[in-house]
């Protein structure tokens, strides 16, 4: 490349240049030189007729041979070259992800799908089957031990069931013990059910009845005002003031007493 800068000259089209010039030189200026030639030589015609006779003659004192001019100005710049033969550099890495875009119109709906398949409904019914059968079973075993477990406790259809564990303890835990079996403290409502859990019970067991909201004012721990009561003569009688729950006696006669006194807890199971 420093070389062509240097010698810009053989470049092949200074060289077109060059020989197009030389070869106006040699068909344009040849008459002319021959015009003035023929002039010098015949001496019989003047600088007036010879330049009848030739389309360029000059006049006046023959110079045999002048010092060179300087060189002319640059010539207007020349088009724009073909591209060079040289190897491509190597792509570029891609630019910058742009903006995205505005979001496009909502599409065409789909075509409606394929119909699917039958699902395999056989297992679940099988399943399902499976489970009634498992379902009969177990109720049928249930059936049977409240049966046996009626048989044993000595419960009668439509009375209430009372059970103990033959356990004494406050009163505060014998609720807690009953509620645990989804059941109530023992309540009499009326002299058989009285009985009933008296006939259960083989020593002093608390009943589900307290005063412990108003002094005096006996109520079932289930809610409510008693309204059958078995009280034993001059019984209650809050002795020390300090005596907010009930027991049945052995006699089936009731007795108001401390409720951190342990006695035995019997539970009482809907009819
Ligand atoms: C006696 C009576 C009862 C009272 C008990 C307390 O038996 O006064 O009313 O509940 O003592 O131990
Ligand atoms: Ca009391
Ligand atoms: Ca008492």
């Amino acid at each position: 490349m420093l070389e062509v800068h240097q010698q810009p000259w053989r470049t092949a089209k200074h060289i077109a240049v060059f020989r197009t010039v030389r070869t106006m030189f040699q068909f344009s200026l040849l008459p002319v030189l021959l015009c003035v030639v023929t002039v010098s030589c015949s001496e019989t015609k003047t600088c007036d007729d010879a330049q009848k006779i030739c389309s360029v003659v000059t006049c006046g004192i023959p110079v045999t041979k002048g010092t060179p001019g300087r060189d002319g100005r640059d010539g207007p710049k020349g088009e724009k070259g073909e591209p060079g033969q040289g190897l491509r550099g190597m792509q570029g890495p891609p630019g910058k992800l742009g903006p995205p875009g505005n979001t496009g119109p909502t599409g065409l709906q789909g075509q409606k799908g394929q119909k699917g398949d039958r699902g395999d409904s056989s297992v679940a019914e099988t399943t399902l089957a499976n489970l009634e059968r498992e379902i009969q079973s177990l109720r049928s075993e249930l059936d049977l031990t409240k049966k046996v477990q009626t048989f044993s406790l000595g419960k009668k259809s439509g009375k209430k069931l009372y059970v103990t564990n033959g356990e004494k303890m406050p009163f505060s835990k014998v609720k807690a013990v009953c509620a645990e079996l989804q059941a109530t403290v023992a309540t009499p409502k009326n002299a058989e059910e009285n009985k009933a859990i008296q006939d259960v019970v083989p020593d002093v067991a608390f009943l589900g009845i307290t005063d412990e909201v108003t002094e005096g004012r006996f109520m079932y721990v289930t809610g409510g005002r008693l309204t059958y009561s078995n009280w034993k003569k001059g019984e209650p009688n809050d002795h020390d003031k300090e005596e907010d729950c009930v027991i049945l006696l052995k006699d089936g006669l009731w007795n108001d007493i401390s409720c951190s006194s342990s006695f035995l807890a019997v539970c009482e199971f809907p009819a």
